[in-house]
C-alpha cells in the first residue's frame, strides 16, 4: 500500500515521539487491524512510565522556549503544515479511511478539516486579542492580554482519527502551547502519519522539540495524563463514560477541561420542509462515517402530516444504500470500527425490540464476500418513542430512530428531552418554525441548523455541545481563549496612589 510508505508508516513502529524522535519503550504492542478487510496493518509499540516521563520533559523544555516566539511566527509554522497536508491529502485520507473504516470522501473530508483548521490558526496568530477597559482610577490604564498556557493533553477519538488533533493543537501551537496527543488505541497509526508531517515543517524550521509529542496507549495512559498537575488543560473528545473520568480527575487538580463528548442528536422535519432535501441531511447524517460522528443523526422527529410521506422516502433510500469497502467510491456506508462495535450495535436493536420498537428497515450483520473483518453492518430504522432507554442512549452505529410529533412545542421538547446536547436541525420553510427552534426556548445544543443536517460542522464555528456532551468548545470562533490564560494588567503612571472603590488607606 503505496499510502503508507508515503506518510512513513512502517509494520513496526514505535508509538513514542519526543519530537522529532521516535523513542524505544518497554511499552506492549498495540497492532492495528483495519475493519476493511481485517488485515493488520502495522503495530505500535506503547508509551510506558518511562517513556511517558520523557516526553512531559521534552514538552515542558520545549514550553519555555516556544512561548517566546511571537505569535504570528508561530503562524507561519502553522501554515507551513496547511500546506504539508495538501501534500499529503490524499495519502491520509486514504489511511484515515483504511484504519478507521469511513469512506474515502469522509477520510478525504476530514484532511479537509485539518488543513481548514491550518488556514483558521494562522489568521488567528495575529488575532489574539484581548479588550482594554477604562480605569475608575485617575491616570491609570487598565487592559488585558492572552499568554500561552503551558502543556495540552490531547485525547482524541478513533471516529475523527487526525482532524480533531488538529483542532485542538494548530489552535494551541498559535497560542504558544505544546501539545502531547494521546490518540484513540483503534487507530495508532494515524497519529505516526501525523507527527512524521508536522516534523519536517519543524525540523526545516528549527522549532523547539517537544512542542508536538505522541503517546501511544489506552486507559491507564490517560490516566496519568488527566492527573498529572504540569498538564494545565486536557481537551478530550470521545464518549461520555471516558469524558466524566478525564473531567473528574483534571477537575480534583482543578486543571482545565474541554470535553467534547456523546450527542444524540435530532433533526425535526416540518410538515413545511423541503422533503428532498430533509432526505439528504437525514441519509448523510444518520449513515455517514456508519453512524460513528458524535453529530450523526440519531433521531428524526417528523410531523404526523409527513410523516408516512417521508418514511417512504427513506426506506427507499435505504434501500439504494451500497456497504462495502469505503476505499471503493461506489460505496457510501463502510464499516464499524470493530467487533465490539458490532456487538453494541446488535445489542441495541434487541433493546430497541424489547422495548417496543418497530423496525421498518431492519439491521443485521453482513457476511460472505468483502465482509470478511465482520465489521460491516446494515443501516437500519425503527419507529419508537423518544422516552425508550435505548432512545436516550448514544449508540456509535447507524440505527435511526423516527418520531411523529403534532405541534412543534412537542417538537423541540422531543429534541431536548435527551441526556446530551450537541447537534440540533431543523427542516422548515417557515420562519417562524426556525426562529422559535433558534430562540432560547428552542434548541438546547451547542449546535443549531435550519435546512441542513446535524453532522458536517464547518470549523469557522466553535463545535462542542451542553449537558452530557460536556460543554466544551473547539475550532472556530473564540474557542482559542481556552488555550491561553488571561492576565489583567492595571498601570499607575501617577505620582499617587488612588485606592479602587474609594477606599481610604494613610499611613
Ligand atoms: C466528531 O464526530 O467527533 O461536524 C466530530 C462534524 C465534523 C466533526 C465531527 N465536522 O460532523
Amino acid at each position: 500500500m503505496e499510502f503508507l510508505k508515503e506518510l512513513g508508516i512502517a509494520d513496526k513502529n514505535l508509538g513514542t515521539s519526543t519530537g522529532s524522535n521516535w523513542i524505544n519503550t518497554t511499552g506492549s504492542v498495540i497492532n492495528s487491524y483495519s475493519p476493511v478487510d481485517g488485515n493488520l496493518i502495522g503495530s505500535v509499540v506503547e508509551t510506558d512510565k518511562a517513556g511517558y516521563e520523557e516526553v512531559i520533559q521534552s514538552a515542558a523544555a520545549a514550553f519555555i522556549e516556544w512561548r517566546t516566539w511571537p505569535a504570528p511566527k508561530r503562524g507561519e509554522i502553522v501554515r507551513q503544515i496547511g500546506e504539508a497536508l495538501r501534500a499529503k491529502k490524499s495519502a491520509l485520507g486514504q489511511l484515515v479511511s483504511y484504519e478507521m473504516g469511513k469512506s474515502l470522501q469522509e477520510g478525504l473530508g476530514e484532511v479537509q478539516e485539518m488543513i481548514d483548521i491550518c488556514d483558521f490558526a494562522v489568521g488567528l496568530s495575529r488575532q489574539l486579542y484581548g479588550l482594554s477597559m477604562h480605569s475608575e482610577r485617575p491616570g491609570h490604564r487598565m487592559y488585558e492580554q492572552w499568554h500561552p498556557l503551558g502543556i495540552v493533553g490531547v485525547i482524541s477519538a478513533f471516529n475523527f482519527p487526525v482532524a480533531v488533533w488538529a483542532w485542538n493543537s494548530m489552535l494551541a501551537w498559535v497560542c504558544g502551547d505544546v501539545c502531547i496527543w494521546k490518540p484513540s488505541e483503534k487507530v495508532p497509526l494515524c497519529s505516526i502519519a501525523c507527527q512524521n508531517i508536522v516534523n519536517e515543517v519543524f525540523t526545516r524550521n528549527l522549532v523547539p522539540e517537544g512542542v508536538s509529542t505522541i503517546v501511544n496507549g489506552g486507559r491507564e495512559l490517560g490516566e496519568w495524563l488527566a492527573s498529572d498537575t504540569r498538564i494545565p488543560l486536557i481537551s478530550a473528545t470521545g464518549s461520555t463514560r471516558m469524558g466524566k473520568a478525564v473531567g473528574a480527575a483534571v477537575g480534583a487538580r482543578l486543571g482545565k477541561s474541554i470535553l467534547e463528548l456523546g450527542g444524540n442528536n435530532a433533526i425535526i422535519i416540518s410538515s413545511e420542509a423541503d422533503l428532498d432535501m430533509a432526505l439528504i441531511g437525514a441519509v448523510f447524517g444518520a449513515v455517514g462515517t456508519a453512524g460513528q460522528r458524535c453529530t450523526s443523526t440519531r433521531r428524526l422527529i417528523i410531523h404526523d402530516s409527513v410523516y408516512d410521506a417521508f418514511r417512504d422516502k427513506l426506506v427507499n433510500a435505504y434501500n439504494q444504500l451500497r456497504i462495502g469497502d469505503p476505499l471503493d467510491q461506489h460505496n457510501h456506508v463502510g464499516p464499524l470500527i470493530d467487533r465490539d462495535a458490532v456487538r453494541q450495535y446488535q445489542e441495541s436493536i434487541e433493546k430497541c425490540k424489547q422495548e417496543g420498537g418497530n423496525f421498518i428497515v431492519e439491521g443485521g450483520v453482513l457476511e460472505g464476500d468483502g465482509y470478511e473483518s465482520g465489521c460491516y453492518v446494515k443501516p437500519c430504522i425503527a419507529e419508537v418513542k423518544n422516552h425508550f432507554a435505548i432512545v436516550q442512549h448514544e449508540t456509535f452505529a447507524p440505527i435511526l430512530y423516527l418520531i411523529r410529533y403534532s405541534n412543534i412545542d412537542e417538537a423541540i421538547s422531543f429534541q431536548n428531552d435527551v441526556p446530551q446536547g450537541l447537534s440540533s436541525a431543523i427542516m422548515t420553510l417557515n420562519l417562524r418554525e426556525a426562529e422559535q427552534f433558534l430562540s432560547q426556548a428552542g434548541s438546547d445544543c451547542g449546535i443549531a441548523n435550519v435546512n441542513i443536517g446535524t453532522s458536517g460542522a464547518e470549523i469557522g464555528g466553535a463545535f462542542g455541545g451542553e449537558k452530557e456532551t460536556g460543554g466544551g468548545r473547539e475550532s472556530g470562533s473564540d474557542a482559542w481563549k481556552a488555550y491561553m490564560r488571561r492576565q489583567t494588567n492595571t498601570i499607575n503612571y501617577t505620582h499617587k496612589l488612588p485606592l479602587a472603590q474609594g477606599i481610604k488607606f494613610d499611613i
